[in-house]
């Protein structure tokens, strides 16, 4: 499973804000059995999610490595937990999170917005989420509607994102659930969100400035896959100095890596 290093860094992660907050882990039916023990054994909680939810062929084709996502829809149906907090498995969480269980149903951030003010759709790697029997049935109702959206944005990709925004397409305006921008950064996005946004990395002591509690390493290229810090080497000497802290990040994660015996 090309994802259980990202899933132990940030078990590991979470583990060191000192949640009282048990971590679960929600996996693929697909998953071998054999990795249920080894997160056990790493002190996590499993869940085996239900057969993956049916999307139409040709779009499941074409939507490239976002085309294993569709099973993030079953959470929505866990209902064996009155709320859960999730977390993408690219993450990493570097400030104490546990306020965001008193946040309602949907909260989420719009990830990158600061930077790119058009994007006003919730990004699915952080969701606050209640759990509703049938839910994902319903979901996947609107996997026409969300096709549609996704072409009308020029995309011929379809991922569970697409669906939940189609599913609630009035998350753009409902700002009750609009978590900050701290909660979901692209860690592509940091030093803009240091320089020009307001936010510090959370280490030292609390001042003004608004807190990076979860960083995001979105894209096919995740720190933990071969060569990627050769190629995240190369793109930081490229920028001239302009991923400082995004580079610094990076190798946060690597030694956590290392740390963890995952590298
Ligand atoms: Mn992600």
């Amino acid at each position: 499973m090309s994802y259980l290093p990202g899933v132990i860094v940030l078990h590991d992660s979470v583990k060191r804000t000192n949640t009282p907050y048990p971590f679960w882990v929600a996996i693929s039916s697909s998953i071998p059995p054999d990795v249920d023990v080894e997160l056990r054994n790493r002190g996590m909680y499993v869940v085996r999610l239900p057969l993956p939810v049916k999307i139409p062929l040709t779009f499941r084709e074409n939507s490239g490595h976002w085309g294993n996502t569709f099973d993030k829809i079953h959470l929505f149906g866990l209902t064996s937990f009155a709320k859960l907090v999730y977390l993408d498995s690219d993450m990493i969480v570097l400030k104490n999170i546990d306020e965001l269980f008193e946040k309602p149903h949907l909260s989420a951030v719009a990830a990158g917005q600061l930077e790119h003010p058009d994007w006003t759709r919730l990004n699915s790697g952080l969701m606050v989420i209640e759990p509703e029997d049938q839910l994902p049935e319903k979901m996947v109702g609107v996997v026409d509607r969300a096709i549609e959206e996704v072409s009308a944005l020029g995309s011929n990709k379809i991922g569970d994102q697409d669906i939940v925004n189609a599913y609630y397409p009035d998350w753009p305006d409902r700002k009750d659930i609009h978590l900050d921008d701290g909660y979901n950064i692209f860690f592509s996005d940091l030093d803009a969100y240091i320089d020009r946004h307001g936010y510090q990395m959370p280490v030292g002591a609390a001042n003004k400035l608004k807190n990076v509690h979860v960083v995001h390493f979105v894209g096919p290229q995740k720190p933990w896959m071969k060569w990627a810090n050769a190629k995240h080497l190369l793109k930081s000497i490229k920028s001239k100095g302009s991923c400082k802290r995004e580079r610094e990040v990076f190798l946060m994660y690597l030694a956590h890596l290392k740390r963890l015996n995952l590298s």
